[in-house]
């Protein structure tokens, strides 16, 4: 089934249990408003139960320019501070939400464009794809989470060289530092988003959880308590009706094996 209901800025659409969301501000370079920033949010929020994985692209010749700098012009300290609140909002939602989120990257993923890819679960950059943090030409700093999404990715020191310089980095050295999962030719991202979509979806739901749950602050843990919340997550699983067919599957031969690459 294909349905569409979509705000302007994002579009929605749903086709069984993968939803395609777009960032739909092409005449911008999908600089990412306020207003942006809450329809994706809603979009997200929305989602019928039905979905289980999404994959997120941004139309025209860029994912996302960023910030939309028309809105800093006259804002204050307290603005900025309830600005970027929302964006945190938005992406906590993303990130830690029930449905993987597959990222194509094409054109500028830049500032806060990054932010974003950032936060969704697997990046795949098309071979055009450029990254760059340039606040510090405009005079402005990270607001979107970077500091701390972006430093778990490529770590703190990646981020202070590409800040300092504003320096543009390409697809495969994305790719070989850890902004990108994967790189392919341009115009093959979607076939591959689709692709991991559908093993995505086929996950046990609990599984998928976990990993988007718990993984992230396991990672923030002190290593006692972050054995202690893994084998919590592990013995819930498990004991899971759906884990438990999974692995009488594997066990009669009727589940597929792990192959080499
Ligand atoms: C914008 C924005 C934007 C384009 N906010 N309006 N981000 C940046 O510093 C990147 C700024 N943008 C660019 O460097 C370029 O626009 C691109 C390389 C992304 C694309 O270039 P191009 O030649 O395809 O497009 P363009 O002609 O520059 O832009 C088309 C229109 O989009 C134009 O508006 P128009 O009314 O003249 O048609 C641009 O002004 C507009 N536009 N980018 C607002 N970002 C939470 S903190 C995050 C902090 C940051 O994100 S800092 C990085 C901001």
């Amino acid at each position: 089934m294909n349905s569409s209901a979509s705000p302007n800025l994002v579009e929605l659409d749903i086709d069984g249990p993968l939803a395609t969301i777009t960032l739909n501000r092409a005449h911008k370079r999908n600089a990412l408003s306020v207003q942006l920033l809450n329809d994706l949010q809603l979009t997200f929020d929305n989602l019928p139960s039905t979905v289980k994985t999404a994959i997120l692209l941004g139309a025209g010749e860029h994912f996302s320019a960023g910030l939309d700098l028309s809105e800093l012009t006259e804002s204050t300290a307290v603005e900025g501070m309830q600005a970027s609140a929302i964006w945190y909002e938005a992406f906590r939602k993303i990130q830690f939400g029930r449905v993987p989120v597959i990222t194509v990257l094409h054109g500028a993923v830049v500032g806060g464009g990054l932010e974003l890819a950032s936060a969704l679960h697997i990046r795949i950059a098309e071979e055009n794809a450029y990254f760059a943090l340039p606040e510090g030409q405009r005079g402005i700093f990270l607001g979107g989470s970077g500091s701390v999404r972006i430093t778990k990715l490529i770590g703190f020191s990646r981020l202070t060289e590409m800040m300092l310089t504003g320096r543009v980095i390409n697809a495969d050295e994305a790719h070989r530092i850890g902004l990108a999962h994967y790189v392919v030719p341009n115009g093959e991202g979607l076939n591959l988003a689709k692709e991991l979509a559908l093993k995505v979806a086929a996950n046990a739901s609990l599984s998928n959880y976990a990993i988007l749950n718990a993984l992230p602050l396991i990672a923030e843990q002190p290593m006692s308590h972050g054995l202690l919340t893994e084998a919590l997550m592990s013995a819930i699983t498990q004991s899971d009706p759906e884990a438990k067919s999974r692995l009488n599957a594997f066990l009669d031969k009727r589940a597929s094996k792990v192959a080499p690459a």
